[in-house]
């Protein structure tokens, strides 16, 4: 029996984070149980734990503001002797800073490597070095093996294993159940670090997805199923097969769903779509209440007339809608930031809740590479430096690429963000309350 204990470096102190299971670690998981015989593979939510289950092969995933506690879990978890890997998106981003004492750093995709490197610890598999999707040490130096190719067919993945990591988290699945209908995005919007860790898009097929939510309904009742996909409707075939299957299995009246669009994928014909599925919940990245902003981060088909629109149309429907902003690109300007806050203001109303971030320069996009220019960013730095939840930035460290405004300007208009975000939940709230 192989034994495979499984990390998350998160921050306990913060909110968002210990509210939200690990996905990806429940995938790993299932697919190491699915298709690798003789495993044992636990979660854990500290290495003390995990080192009393003595393991042979030690798992942790991180992102970039997570690396120094992802660090001092692989530094305990050296004490027991089995190799410790690393992987996520970071890693995945910047391979050439695998942190010591991390053995490996598993490159993208992780479920097929990760059943290669139990197959390795337990000798079927000579040499890590023909594994592919790694970065491994040797010597002194990081080699990367050959690109892991990405999973032909999502099918092939078993549902991710929920349970094991239910119990240690402050999780509901009676209420609220995550869940991910594809990888990637067809988009590539400056900033965003995800659509470049997935380079394609790639869906689950909508029977897959009425499987999983109805497997869901019948281990734990379910009622609500938030799609963290980050985008749910880019393929018009799958979503029309989708709806049809939702419909005919008699969904509608057991559950709502909530997921990400992009506004110009919104028509009326979608809208009045989504009103019939009984989705309660609609995402979608508005951005900016500039159409300069907007282009020069390649939001492609999308500008402020697109995105009131979508409110519009999806309002109307009586769907909720949430959007998120982004303050503080390169050459944005006060008044286009001005013109941002314009826009919340404008849609208070008609909008459940917002959310509002600083850019941030991350690996695998063009601002890292930007920020690596000006000196702002290096691969040696603080990678604290990356949290982008406004109430835990720490200003004096946040790399900044605002050129037209100061530090204490651009906190100001998060400020401003904060403040509206705090009423529109409050109103919304009420209006709920007496739906
Ligand atoms: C959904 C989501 C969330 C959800 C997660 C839901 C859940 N519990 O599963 C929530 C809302 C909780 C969340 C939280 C955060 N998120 Co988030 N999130 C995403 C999003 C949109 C999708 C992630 C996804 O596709 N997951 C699907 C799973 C299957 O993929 P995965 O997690 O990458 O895992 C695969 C591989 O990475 C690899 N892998 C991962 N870990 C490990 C470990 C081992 C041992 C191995 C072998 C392999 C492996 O194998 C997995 C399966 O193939 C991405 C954007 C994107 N498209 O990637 C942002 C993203 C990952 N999040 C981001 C951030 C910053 C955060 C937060 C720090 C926000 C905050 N300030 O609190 C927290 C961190 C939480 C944490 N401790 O990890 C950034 C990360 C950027 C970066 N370089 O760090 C992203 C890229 C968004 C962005 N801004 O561009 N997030
Ligand atoms: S549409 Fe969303 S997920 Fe896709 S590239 Fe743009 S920000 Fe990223």
């Amino acid at each position: 029996m192989t034994k495979v204990a499984l990390l998350l470096a998160f921050d306990r102190a913060s909110y968002f984070q210990r509210h939200h299971p690990p996905l990806a670690l429940g995938y790993l998981a299932a697919y190491l149980k699915a298709g690798v015989p003789d495993v044992d593979v636990r979660f854990f939510l500290s290495p003390q734990e995990a080192l009393q289950f003595e393991p042979d092969l030690v798992g942790i995933s991180s992102v970039t503001q997570n690396i120094p506690i992802a660090v001092e879990m692989a530094r305990q978890m050296t004490v027991c002797g089995a190799p410790v890997v690393l992987g996520g998106i970071h890693v995945s981003l910047l391979p050439e800073t695998l942190p010591q004492p991390f053995t490996f750093g598993v490159l993208g995709e992780g479920e097929q490597t990760l059943a290669d490197l139990v197959r390795w610890r337990r000798g079927e598999i000579a040499d890590p070095a023909s594994i592919d999707g790694l970065v491994i040490r040797d010597g002194g130096r990081l080699v990367q093996t050959a690109p892991r190719s990405p999973l032909a067919r999502l099918d092939d993945l078993p549902f991710p294993d929920v349970a094991l990591l239910g119990r240690h988290w402050e999780a509901d699945y009676h209420s609220r159940m995550l869940m991910y209908s594809s990888r990637g995005c067809p988009y590539r919007c400056l900033f965003c670090a995800g659509a470049r860790f997935w380079r394609t898009y790639r869906c689950f097929s909508p029977e897959y997805v009425v499987r999983e939510i109805e497997s869901r309904c019948a281990e734990f009742g379910t009622r609500w199923f938030d799609f963290w996909d980050d985008l749910f409707i880019g393929d018009e075939g799958r979503l029309r097969r989708f709806a049809e299957l939702f419909l005919e299995r008699g969904l509608r009246e057991k559950v709502v769903l909530g997921f990400s669009v992009r506004s110009n994928l919104v028509s009326k014909e979608r809208a009045r779509l989504f009103a019939r599925l009984g989705v309660e919940n609609v995402n979608f990245g508005a951005e900016s209440g500039s159409d300069r902003v907007l282009r020069a981060m390649n939001k492609t088909g999308v500008t402020v007339a697109v995105n009131q629109r979508a409110i519009d149309l999806l309002h109307d429907y009586g769907i909720f809608v949430n959007c998120s902003f982004v303050f503080g690109f390169p050459d944005e300007t006060a008044a286009e930031m001005e013109q941002t806050l314009n826009f919340i203001e404008r849609n208070r109303d008609k909008l459940a809740d917002i959310g509002y971030f600083p850019l941030l320069p991350f690996p695998g996009t063009p601002y890292w590479d930007l920020a690596r220019e000006r000196g702002i960013v290096s691969l040696d730095m603080d990678w604290r430096a990356f949290e982008m939840n406004y109430s835990e930035i720490d200003w004096d460290r946040f790399p900044m690429l605002a050129e037209k405004v100061s530090r204490t300007e651009l906190k100001s208009f998060l400020d401003r963000a904060n403040q509206l975000r705090n009423e529109i939940a409050a109103a919304h709230f009420q209006r709920r309350a007496k739906r």
